[in-house]
Formats: structure tokens, sequence, C-alpha cells
């Protein structure tokens, strides 16, 4: 066949495909929920909606949507930095008892978690990550979900813990991964988890834990009469993982009654935020999802507070999802395996440290309020102070857990492979018991 034919042969059959598509004047042939026919943009001419943009109308000149022009979404705040509320209607109203919880947990948790980084530092346990800067956004968030909701953290939620009742003996006995520690000293320090305070236990893997999230809130959903939302908490870092993505789209479109809580505190590791994305950090991505979005400021418990009490209304009414975003400023180094000095200037700390800190908000708060006791409240300090030194000192004491019990759990019941693995491991031990320090297990 000469080429000129092949080109011919392509041109009618383009043209008898063509040919159909031209008399679709009649409604049947489109598919019954997309609206078949528009007027474009001063023309007499009747188009078919294409699928994909069923919302979009006709232009006759090109124009660039460039994100410039995109009006950046607002931060909400409440309190400022003298702990003043700027508009008396967004007071949450919230009794003293409450307030004074929630300044004491946020207290509790920077209090422990300086001698826990300092443990770490002096070789009694393998890792540590503080909360420093972002005690609000734990605080303030957890007061505003019901107990009964599900938690999905990254790792840096200690807060959501305290406020729901982890105790400091929990916290430490994870950290030192000792018999007591209700993870069985499987996971990593930090790496929390608690069945009966519905916080499903963190995994290092960055994102993982963020299409869980949609899932979960979807099989809820289903259930009749259904008042659980799920809340997972992840980093501007983590954001950018595929699985960020993923769960993004999967809870827009299957309406998954989910809190992607995002906690932009301005680093991944030594990457700044600068250079982590180009467009209006991750409450600017749910508008392109299709879904709800509301930024605040995550160093104000009460912003964070009244955020999450509408996201929590909003995903149970409507049955949708929402990106809230809580803008904070990570003080710590990343973790212990991190020095944050090599990447960025110590001047640049001190005013999150200081009057942008979230506990001294508070505190001038509670002191207009006249709720702030000086006295009574550095008595607190030096109690959790002691608690956490002498809950250290047990929890070292605390045997490991007996390490047979790491072939446990995997499965309801363990299979004949992890049997005979085990057997064999038992007979190893009691071969070379002088090369393993079997004392310091739990027998
Ligand atoms: C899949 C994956 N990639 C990389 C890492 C290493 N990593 C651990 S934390 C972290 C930075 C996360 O930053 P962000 O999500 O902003 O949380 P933040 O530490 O600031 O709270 C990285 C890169 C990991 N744990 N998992
Ligand atoms: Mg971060």
């Amino acid at each position: 066949m000469s080429f000129l034919r092949a080109v011919a042969n392509v041109l009618v059959k383009r043209t008898s495909v063509a040919r159909p598509a031209r008399s679709l004047g009649s409604v049947k042939h489109l598919s019954s929920d997309s609206a078949p026919l528009q007027q474009g943009n001063g023309s007499s001419t009747l188009h078919a909606k294409f699928p994909g943009a069923l919302e979009a109308s006709f232009v006759t000149t090109p124009k660039l949507a460039l994100p410039e022009n995109i009006e950046p979404i607002p931060i909400y705040r409440v309190m400022n930095s003298e702990g003043t509320i700027d508009d008396p209607s967004q007071e949450p109203n919230l009794e003293q008892a409450t307030v004074q919880k929630m300044f004491r947990d946020m207290v509790l948790l920077n209090t422990m978690d300086k001698i826990l980084y300092e443990s770490q530092r002096q070789g009694r346990i393998s890792f540590y990550m503080t909360n420093f800067g972002e005690e609000a956004s734990h605080i303030g968030s957890a007061a505003a979900l019901s107990p009964e909701d599900w938690v999905y953290g990254q790792y840096r939620e200690a807060g959501v813990l305290v406020w729901r009742g982890f105790t400091i003996s929990d916290f430490i006995n994870q950290c030192y991964g000792n018999a007591e520690d209700q993870g069985k000293g499987r996971q990593m320090p930090v790496h929390y988890g608690s069945r009966k305070l519905n916080f499903v236990t963190i995994s290092s893997p960055l994102g993982t834990q963020i299409p869980q999230a949609a899932g979960a809130a979807y099989a809820f959903k289903l259930q009749p009469n259904n008042q659980r939302c799920v809340i997972t908490y992840f980093g501007e870092g983590a954001a950018s993982e595929g699985d960020t993505h993923a769960a993004f789209n999967f809870a827009a479109t299957l309406d998954s009654p989910v809190i992607f809580f995002c906690r932009n505190n301005g680093f991944a590791i030594s990457t700044p935020s600068k250079e982590q994305y180009r467009g209006d950090g991750i409450a600017g991505r749910a508008a392109g999802y299709g879904m709800a979005a509301l930024r605040f400021d995550g160093t104000d418990v009460f912003a964070t507070y009244n955020a999450t009490k509408l996201a929590r209304e909003y995903v149970l009414r409507e049955n949708k999802p929402i990106v809230l975003e809580a803008m904070a400023y990570r003080i710590g180094h990343h973790s212990t395996s991190d020095d944050s000095t090599a990447y960025r200037p110590a001047e640049e700390l001190e005013i999150w440290n200081t009057v942008e800190h979230p506990i001294t908000k508070l505190k001038h708060y509670m002191i207009r309020r006249g709720w702030f006791d000086e006295e009574k409240e550095n008595e607190f300090v030096k109690s959790v102070r002691k608690q956490v030194l002498a809950q250290i000192n047990q929890s070292e004491r605390i045997p490991k857990p007996d390490w047979r019990e790491m072939f446990q759990d995997v499965y309801e019941e363990m299979p004949i492979h992890l049997k005979e693995q085990l057997r064999s491991m038992e007979e190893h031990v009691e071969q070379h018991r002088e090369h393993y320090p079997l004392k310091d297990f739990k027998q």
C-alpha cells in the first residue's frame, strides 16, 4: 500500500468514526447523569459537556490559571500573642476547669519532653522526638473531638494522648520498651498506640496512616447512626508522599468523614517548607480534590479548638472530608538524630520560643481571666518533673518483655511456621545462654 493510500484510509476511518458524533442531536446517546448540552459563550452553537469538567464554562481566549492569582487561604486566629481574644464572638467560652486542663496538659507535655530528651542524650533510651511549639495544636484539637473518634497520628502528637488520658507511666514504659509497654517493646520510642484510647499505633514510614484513616472513616460511615469521625495528623513534609494524594482523592470521592489535620511546622527534618512545595501550603490543595479547608494558627489553642470542632461537625453532618492546616513552628530539633543548628539560625527560634509560644499565650489569657496562680502552676511543674524522674527510675528497672512475645500477635493464632521458628530460637538461646543478657528479659 502506498503512503498516500494509507493516509487516505486513516482519514476515511476517522471521518466514519466522527459521523455518529455529528448526529448527536438526540439526548439518548448521552449518559443520564451528565447535563448533555450547553450554550457556548457568545455563540449559538450547542456543546456536549465534557464528563471530566461538568461545571466548567467555555471561553474564547486562552487564559492561564496562574497560582499567583489565587488568594492565599487566610489564617484563622482567635487569641493574639497577648492572650486577648480579637473578636469576642469567637471566644469558645470554655469553663475554667477545661482551660486549666488544657494549660496543664500542655505544660505536662512540655516538661516531660524536656526530661525524656535529656534521657536520650544520656544514652538511656535510643531515640526521642519533642513536641515543642506544637502543644496547642495537639491539646486544642483533642479537646474538640469525642473520645470515641479514632486518631491516626504521625509521631509528633503526644499531646493528643495526654488529653485522652495516656499516663506518664504509659509514655515512659513505651520509650523504655519494657514489659509494661502496651506495645510490648516492639516499636521505637514515641511510636505510641492505645486501643483503649482509640489511638492507632504510630508507624515510621511517612504517610501510611493517611489512607488508613480515609478508609476507617469510610467504614464508620457505613455503620447505622454513625457518630464517629476519624482524624489523621501528619506533617507538611508527609503531605509530599504519594499516600497523601491517594488518601485525599479516596476520601473526597468516597465521601469519608475524615479530618486531615496537617501540622505545618515549617520543616521536614532540615528541609524548610519553602523548598517542599510551591502552592498555597497544604490547605491550598483541598479545593483541587473537591474538599473543604480551614487554615488556622496552631499556636493558638482556641483557634485550634474552634477549627477542629467546626471540622468535626462538618464531616459528620455532610459525610465529607476536610483539610485542616495548623500553622506552627517546630522549635525543637526534628528528633534526637538531628541537629537543627546546622540549617537554621538560632535567632529564628527566639520569637517562637517566647511571645509566640502556645503556652505563653494561654498563660496570658488565663492571667487576664484571673485564672492563673503562679505559685500553684510552679508547684504543678515541680510535681510533673518529680513524677517523670521517678517513673524513669522505675521504668528502667522493669525487665524487657519476654522475647518469645515477638512471635505473637502477627496472626490471631500462631501458624505452624512461626511455632517452628519459636522452637528453634528457644533451642538456640538454651544452647548459647552465656551470649544473651537473659536476666534483662521477663521470663
Ligand atoms: C516514607 C518515608 N520517607 C522518609 C522518612 C524519613 N523521615 C522521617 S520524619 C521526616 C520528615 C517529616 O516531616 P513532617 O511530615 O513535616 O513532620 P515533622 O517532623 O515536621 O513533624 C522524614 C523525611 C520516613 N520516615 N518515611
Ligand atoms: Mg514539618
